[in-house]
């Protein structure tokens, strides 16, 4: 099972589907691995099946697969249908799938078609979006800010700063990477012009950037996030446009855009993952909303004092939220701090 998380954490364009990998096993040697590498295309069983030299050699092997293999008729067929005919003897799961097209329904057409089934509840550190995404019906929130060690967040209130160093910044690539959407308030598009985009890797699937406004009519469409680089921009606007809008940008109209709001969209779209990146006044909404799963701060060894200054989630209101997990790493001369509540 080991080798089979190893497999699947070769996946990297799965998009909002799970990493999966798949090793078939007889007498007591490995006769295929493989993994589901690519959104809309075969799953990791087939994948590895089709990496037999002969077919006929899946009958009567061990399949080690790390998620409860699909029973639904989605992008490809069912691949316990294919994992039955085949031959296979035993199937060892890492853990049931907790999408409810499939959950326990894998593992009982397996069952039902006398093959030996044991599940390992094990995730293999895995896929923590994917679970988190349906067992809580929304997406896994991270907040994300860089600040000075007096906890600003900028030197100057009405430009970008740069307050981090090199490492930092990469890592802030890596963890963009990590996320299926971004999101910013509408102040930090006209502050920082971000471009939300991840430079240090090629992706099949980057995340789709989200943004929140007031009014879109009253938005400029020059900035970066509105450019057509081939990434979706999402508009959540009070208002419905009455402009042309540039081809990347889709807008979604709610007189409401709170925080459970902007989380229940996403979800409805499928999105297990969300980076909220700022502005403070945004963040804070998150932070006071209680929907914060994950916290990463990257401190700059700096002092900006200057009591007005921006300053991380600027909320008169007071609120809470405990984190069990903590983490401290140095990146450069920058700390990054990583809170998580309880996996
Ligand atoms: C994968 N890869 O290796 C396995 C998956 O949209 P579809 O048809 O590709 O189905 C996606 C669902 O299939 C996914 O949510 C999960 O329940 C199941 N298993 N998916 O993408 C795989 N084994
Ligand atoms: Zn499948």
């Amino acid at each position: 099972m080991n080798i089979a998380f190893q497999e699947a954490k070769k996946g990297k364009s799965t998009w909002t589907n799970p990493q999966v990998g798949a090793v078939i096993v007889k007498d007591g040697k490995i006769l295929a691995q493989g993994h589901h590498e690519k959104f809309g295309g075969p799953h990791a069983e087939v994948n590895t099946l089709n990496k037999l030299e002969y077919i006929s050699d899946a009958k009567g092997a061990d399949m080690y697969v790390t998620l409860e293999p699909c029973s639904h008729f989605g992008k490809t067929p069912p691949c316990v249908q294919r994992v039955t005919e085949v031959g296979i003897k035993r199937v060892f799961i890492g853990m049931q799938d907790p999408n409810p097209i499939v959950s326990g329904n894998g593992i009982k057409y397996l069952k039902d078609h006398n093959i030996e089934v044991e599940v390992c509840n094990d995730t293999g550190d895995i896929n923590e979006a994917y679970i988190f995404y349906y067992q809580n019906k929304r997406p896994l929130i991270t907040v994300k800010y860089a600040m000075s060690v007096d906890g600003k967040i900028n030197k100057t209130g009405h430009h970008r700063t740069i307050i981090t160093g090199e490492e930092a910044y990469e890592d802030a690539q890596k963890l963009r990477s990590e996320n299926q959407a971004i999101l910013i308030g509408e102040h930090t598009v006209i502050i920082d012009n971000p471009q939300l985009t991840v430079r240090n890797r090629e992706m099949d699937f980057p995340p789709i950037r989200v943004v929140v406004v007031r009014d879109v009519n009253t938005v400029e469409f020059g900035y970066k996030i509105f450019q057509n680089d081939g990434i979706k921009t999402l508009i959540f606007s009070q208002t419905k446009s009455r402009r042309r809008l540039p081809e990347n940008v889709e807008v979604a109209v709610r007189d409401d855009w709170t925080p459970d709001k902007i989380v229940e969209e996403l979800a409805q779209r499928n999105i297990e993952s969300l980076l909220v990146e700022g502005g403070s006044k945004l963040q804070a909404e998150f932070v006071h909303a209680g929907l914060v799963d994950k916290v990463v701060t990257y401190i700059a060894p700096k002092l900006f004092g200057g009591a007005s200054l921006p300053a991380v989630q600027g909320d008169y209101r007071s609120s809470e939220i405990d984190f069990e997990e903590t983490e401290i790493t140095k990146l450069g001369s920058d700390l990054k701090i990583e809170l998580r509540r309880s996996k």
